[in-house]
């Protein structure tokens, strides 16, 4: 029987386990990326492994996400991660070179390897073949140490893509169409790979965008072939070398199917506040905005924004919208400033935003009480943005700039434009100068913010506490643990950044947490969603918090979960979920004897509530000695 792309790339990397869906696996990684808001914890957690230099082919730190610096912390944090990724044998993506994510796939990425990074959005490379996947600062910590990442083998979804872009429709619309029909959590467990007599119309950086935005289907990751397209993307980028070809066989088997005609996708606009609630950008249209923001690793490529500088062209944004842009990386704001596109951009009134994450993870550029903000970024959560009355759309390139012009949600096809005709570069302006390379003789430069990362207690034999909260299906780590320029700059320091937890849904949560010495959390499905910030994790573990109790999990969180010592439990009756209270007395008595009998659990719940409930967990053997040691940084100083 024939391989898909994924099956391909994995038997090459299979280190344990075999390749049957949902049975674990653990695959060698190639390379690794790390950016500065995850990469701190990482580096001090690969520091305490004692190791004298990283054993992967390539490791990569990137600063991109904290680049506003209203203190001194965050520019500690860049010269620890550049004193630390200097030692220990990493490359160093300064700050201003770019989003980490565009960087990786113009200038490292290769198809057929592996490439785990402590983003969620690192399945971009699977634009140019390449099996890349998202995971907690910790698990980058261990496979830069050299260890296998453990996962289950997902199922493969083939999205067949057919026919050819309409003008003015793009990349984005393809993967706003995917989550419409798959939703936020419709990916959980898979991995999504694109075939079909559409690919050859689709370029490296328009695939990137829908590998890209996988993240927000819950996916593991998302592949494409490395085709002829492919070759030309990385010749052109003076990395002829990276190619091979890996196509899936023709009588490869899916799990599943779901035929995409290109030719028929209409401009899309994801509506607040989730990714998934996708509508037709003709049935929004007039919809008066306030501020539009192009950039992000989902789309600031220079294709993305050479389409908004010819639409810009000539003309004036309108009175009412504040609009930013941030060329995704250094590569692409060269490219602009040399043709002149940069100019037009400006002459339209645009604001130059440095490349980096900014506005997308809320550095910045918050919009006004109340605000509609158009955004081509990949995430519209509830006050991501920095204002929480605030509503984001998520667009394409094309239907940001239309909006931009005429102040109202707009249908870039009814602006009346000739199309643009856009050839991709037959060589990409290089220079690689920002990226500093090793030197072991480096010292290590730790500013006063910069804490160790906290451990936990090996797991005690019962475990009791109160609810301290119950939420709400679809929960994300930015509800969790809230990003944004305050936050942000914490993340070097537990102890501090705990306080922030859960404080956009309850702001009383660290503070009781504290005073009730720990707890358990109650969700509903899809819990975790989102990035794959392990501070999620960290915090609440830091917190006292000793299990999640949820109908689902989402992939990375539950995995952070694992690493940091917190267990996740599931309902065995979803409709157990309605019996718990927050405030209400819980107990679960002797979990390694159910762990050993492979039985479910009991919890207890205490008067007024007077009830057990039954709960189910899905751990390997592995995920459960992680847990009874306390998490991943007890398991690992015990081999
Ligand atoms: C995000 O888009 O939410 C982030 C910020 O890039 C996160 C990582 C983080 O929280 O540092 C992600 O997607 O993993
Ligand atoms: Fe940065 Fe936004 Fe991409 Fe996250 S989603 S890596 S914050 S640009």
């Amino acid at each position: 029987m024939g391989l898909t792309v994924a099956e391909k790339i994995i038997t090459k990397h299979l280190i344990e386990g075999k390749l049957e869906r949902g049975a674990p696996i653990a695959i060698r990684i190639d390379q690794t990326l790390t950016q500065d808001a995850t990469g701190t914890m990482a580096y001090l957690q690969f520091e305490a492994m004692g190791l004298p230099r990283v054993k992967t082919d390539l490791s990569v730190s990137y600063v991109d996400h904290n680049t506003l610096q209203n203190d001194f912390m965050n520019m500690d944090d860049h010269r620890y991660l550049q004193t630390v990724a200097a030692k220990y044998g990493v490359k160093f993506s300064r700050p201003g070179n770019g989003i980490c994510h565009q960087v990786h796939l113009e200038r490292f990425g290769k198809p057929g390897t592996t490439l785990l990074g402590s983003d969620s959005h690192t399945p971009t490379g699977g634009g140019l073949g390449q099996l890349a996947i998202g995971a907690g600062g910790l698990d980058v910590a261990c496979a830069m140490a050299g260890q296998p990442f453990y996962l289950t083998m997902p199922k493969i979804v083939k999205i067949n893509l057919t026919g050819r872009l309409q003008p003015f429709v793009s990349a984005k619309d393809v993967i706003l169409k995917v989550l419409q029909l798959l939703t936020v959590k419709g990916g959980a467990g898979k991995i999504i790979e694109y075939g079909g007599d559409g690919l050859p119309t689709l370029s490296v950086p328009e695939r990137a965008t829908i590998a890209n935005m996988g993240a927000e289907l819950g996916a593991t990751t998302s592949v494409f072939p490395s085709d002829a397209v492919t070759k030309q993307f990385l010749q052109a980028q003076n990395r002829a070398a990276d190619w091979q070809e890996i196509l899936a066989d023709s009588d490869a088997m899916y799990d599943a199917e779901i035929n995409i005609d290109l030719s028929a996708l209409e401009p899309l606009a994801a509506c607040p506040h989730m990714p998934d609630i996708v509508q037709k950008v003709s049935e929004l249209k007039d919809r008066k905005v306030d501020q539009v923001l192009i950039g992000s690793c989902t789309n600031s490529s220079y294709k993305d924004l050479m389409t908004v500088a010819y639409m810009l062209q000539g003309r004036k944004i309108a009175a009412n919208i504040s609009l930013g842009l941030a060329p995704g990386s250094k590569q692409v704001l060269t490219m602009l400033a040399q043709n002149g596109a940069l100019a037009d951009i400006a002459a339209a009134a645009a604001r130059l935003l440095e490349s980096a994450c900014g506005f997308c993870i809320g550095m910045g550029q918050a919009p006004n009480s109340g605000g509609v903000s158009v955004r081509t970024n990949n995430r519209n959560f509830q006050g991501r943005s920095g204002t929480k009355d605030a509503g984001v759309y998520l667009v394409s390139p094309e239907t940001a700039a239309a909006t931009a012009l005429t102040g109202k949600l707009t249908d870039p096809r009814a602006l009346d434009l000739q199309p643009y005709k856009f050839t991709p570069p037959r060589h990409f302006a290089i220079d690689d100068s920002m990226v500093l390379e090793p030197n072991p003789a480096t010292e290590i430069i730790r500013g006063p913010n910069i804490k160790p990362c906290p451990k936990r207690e090996p797991l005690t034999k019962d475990l009791t506490g109160e609810i301290l909260l119950k939420t709400g299906d679809n929960i994300t780590t930015d509800d969790i643990m809230p990003a944004g320029s305050k936050v942000l700059p914490l993340r070097s320091n537990v102890p501090a950044i705990a306080n922030f937890v859960f404080a956009g849904l309850d702001p009383d949560f660290a503070k009781r947490a504290l005073e009730k010495k720990g707890g358990f959390i109650v969700g509903g499905e899809n819990y975790g969603q989102g990035s794959s910030r392990e501070h999620a994790a960290l915090a609440p573990m830091y917190l006292g918090v000793k299990a999640v109790i949820a109908k689902s999990f989402a992939r990375i969180h539950k995995a952070n979960l694992i690493n940091f010592g917190i267990l996740p439990l599931t309902f065995a009756n979803a409709a157990d979920y309605e019996k718990l209270a927050q405030g209400a007395e819980l107990k679960i008595a002797d979990i390694s004897a159910a762990w050993q009998n492979k039985k479910n659990i009991f919890a207890d719940i205490s008067a007024p509530l007077n009830v057990r409930i039954e709960l189910t967990y899905d751990l390997s053997d592995r995920d459960r000695e992680i847990l009874s040691a306390g998490g991943m940084l007890n398991f690992v100083s015990k081999l």
